[in-house]
């Protein structure tokens, strides 16, 4: 392993300090029912990167490197849901209320759990978050600093939302971040575009892009 190509310029991966943190692709963001669709977004969007995201995270654990799965959930108390994120957005189901796939984005509840395909294995770390970043109010610091970690590949949804806030998190952190373009997904084309090109603008000033078939080839 070494450089992978990507934009701006070629990240330079180092196989010691690699990670992938899959940012939720969970039920309530991707099936009929959930929080997304409640949002009034098209769910449909999202499935279609499933493959993609597949055998991304089937790459890093070919070459034996660490994926992390997050999942945007709060406590069944709603003590960690601020009234600011609970209230807002209008959605026919607020998080917390009870909807076809039980209560709408909290922690063991069907709806909240990682689609079936993307499921973590035995030995994969999954945080819990209640923000947008991953960051925030998790021990996904800890984690990182533990395992040595210092640069991530990040996949998941949505991209300008938790995707891109998590990446801001990290870079400000210290973390050099590489997001997969294809691994990733919005209900809005115009803001996935608009996320990468900021991304990597400025000589990368959150971090780099790049294609699933380059990293794949890059930590092969
Ligand atoms: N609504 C939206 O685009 N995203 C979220 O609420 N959460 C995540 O992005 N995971």
């Amino acid at each position: 392993m070494g450089q992978i190509k990507a934009e701006p310029f070629a990240f330079p991966a180092k196989p010691e300090a690699l990670a992938l943190i899959v940012i939720d692709m969970q039920r309530d963001f991707a099936e009929p029912g959930g929080f997304g669709a409640s949002l009034g977004n098209d769910v449909g969007r999202i499935t279609k990167i499933v493959p993609d995201v597949k055998r991304l995270i089937q790459g890093f654990r070919d070459a034996g490197l660490p994926v992390i799965h997050t999942m945007e959930c709060h406590k069944p108390d709603l003590s960690d849901l601020p009234p600011a994120k609970r209230d807002r957005g209008n959605p026919t189901l607020r998080i917390g209320d009870v909807g076809p796939m039980g209560r709408v984005l909290i922690s063991g509840e069907p709806g909240t759990a990682i689609i079936s395909e993307l499921a973590p294995i035995d030995g994969e770390v999954v945080i819990e978050k209640p923000g947008k970043g991953a960051f925030y109010a998790t021990e996904l610091g800890e984690v990182l600093k533990a395992k040595g970690i210092n640069q991530l590949v990040f996949a998941g949804v949505t991209t300008e939302v938790c995707v891109q806030t998590t990446m801001r998190e990290a870079n400000d952190r210290g973390y050099e971040c590489l997001l997969a373009e294809e691994a990733t997904e919005s209900y809005f084309p115009e803001f996935k575009a608009a996320a990468i090109a900021m991304i990597r603008a400025q000589g990368a000033i959150v971090g780099w892009t790049a294609h699933v078939d380059d990293i794949l080839e890059g930590i092969a």
